[in-house]
């Protein structure tokens, strides 16, 4: 009874081939459909194409990552009843294909946030980085957001600017374009040619969540579950939602899936077990008052898929991707209870029990720097943490076994 491992491959597109995937030790396949447009219907057809090239390298789909949600369902527009129709279709069509977890997420405008992508540690690696006072500098004095001062302390102001007088404009560009382009490309894609386009765009984006404060956020997520976890228990697809990675609010939009007090609030206002988590200890991670055992335990039945790293948070407030193993989060305490908890499904006749996981991201090592990747992804830093965390399992189940 082993924990799935799996590695996450982008489709046609990612320069690492499944050929390559299936020598690292992983067992399935996380993917998506990335050619559909986000809000369009995946057909049994389009999912059966992918679902076969990945059996055809003795390989799985377990997980689809991501289902992503349309701007418009977190805005709740009107326009929104279509698209969950169609996202309706979509859970529909992978459950008829066997393919029952889905990973998505519910952060308004951006993705994952850093500033640095290629931050090189001591060794050489690279490893991706948030500067907290390089993020305000790019909030104030950058993208100029309206209101963009009442977010920070005097004290941030003050190192924000300092940080921006000595920057110069090719750095300020690569900031930006590192914030904007990474997490915009989660949503759109397309960037134009004029060169404060992005800026301009993005600024569009952020206004539009003008009056969407947290309990509105709440609200439309809520009425997005209503909606499909009916269908998702149907057709035995269990949904599962990845949490916001800085978990706190940024660039004056709600994060709401963040903290214990979130996940209590979405188990209260859809209490189904299709209504899941990712656990992502990388993002969770990423704030000290969060216990990621305590929550695991706290939440474990609805545990559908983990994403595993460390992360390493400064005093200054800035954190970085840490090694896997290492670190601010205690992966070996994380995957004790990952353990019990498949050891109690398997017990309560749960047939989940052989539950995903993945390395999530990996530093960028050795034959990475001679490949082409997207940023957190690399091959081999990711097989270094899918190899580690599989040694951390056997070594945990061989300690709980000879304890009984
Ligand atoms: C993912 C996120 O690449 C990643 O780190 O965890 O981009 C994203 O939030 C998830 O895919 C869920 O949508
Ligand atoms: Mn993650």
């Amino acid at each position: 009874m082993e924990l799935k491992k799996t590695l996450r491959w982008f489709g046609e597109k990612d320069p690492i081939s499944l050929a390559q995937i299936a020598q690292t030790g992983a067992k399935g396949i996380v993917t998506a459909l990335h050619h559909i447009p986000n809000g369009e219907v995946w057909s049994v057809e389009e999912i059966l194409k992918t679902k076969n090239k990945i059996e055809s390298h003795g390989l799985t789909w377990d997980v689809v990552e991501s289902l992503p949600l349309h701007e418009d369902i977190k805005k709740g527009k009107p326009s929104r009843y279509k698209i969950i129709e169609n996202y309706k279709e979509s859970v529909k069509n992978l459950g008829k294909c066997g393919i029952s977890t889905i990973c998505y997420n519910f952060m308004p405008v951006l993705d994952w946030a850093r500033t640095n992508l290629k931050y090189t540690l001591k060794n050489g690696t690279e490893a991706m980085y948030f500067e907290a006072d390089l993020f305000a500098a790019f909030d104030i004095y950058i993208l100029e957001r309206p209101n963009a001062l009442k977010d920070y302390t005097e004290k941030q102001i003050a190192a924000a600017k300092a940080l921006y007088s000595e920057l110069s404009k090719d750095e300020i560009k690569a900031i930006a374009y590192n914030i904007i382009v990474v997490t915009q490309s989660f949503i759109d894609g397309a960037v134009g040619e004029d060169e404060k386009e992005p800026i301009k765009i993005f600024l569009k984006l952020l206004a539009e969540y003008d009056g969407i404060d947290k309990e509105k956020l709440r609200d439309n997520f809520s009425y997005f579950l209503s909606k499909v976890i009916p269908v998702a228990e149907e057709f035995g697809v269990n949904l599962a939602v990845h949490p916001d990675d800085p978990p706190y609010p940024l660039l004056g939009l709600p994060r709401i899936v963040s903290t214990p007090d979130d996940f209590e609030w979405l188990t209260r206002t859809c209490p189904s077990l299709n209504n899941g988590i990712t656990f992502c200890t990388g993002s969770l991670g990423a704030r000290t008052d969060n216990n990621l055992p305590e929550i695991f335990k706290d939440y474990a039945d609805r545990v559908h898929f983990l994403h595993l790293r460390s992360t390493k948070i400064l005093d200054n407030g800035d954190f970085y991707e840490a090694e896997h193993l290492d670190e601010n989060v205690n992966l070996a305490a994380v995957m004790q209870v990952i353990i019990e908890e498949q050891l109690r499904r398997k017990k309560t006749g749960r047939l989940d029990y052989n539950i995903a996981i993945r390395p999530d991201h990996g530093h960028k090592m050795l034959d990475d720097f001679n490949r082409k990747s997207n940023p957190g992804y690399p091959l081999i830093g990711r097989l270094k943490g899918l190899a580690e965390l599989s040694g951390l399992e056997i070594g945990i189940k061989h300690l709980l076994q000879s304890k009984n």
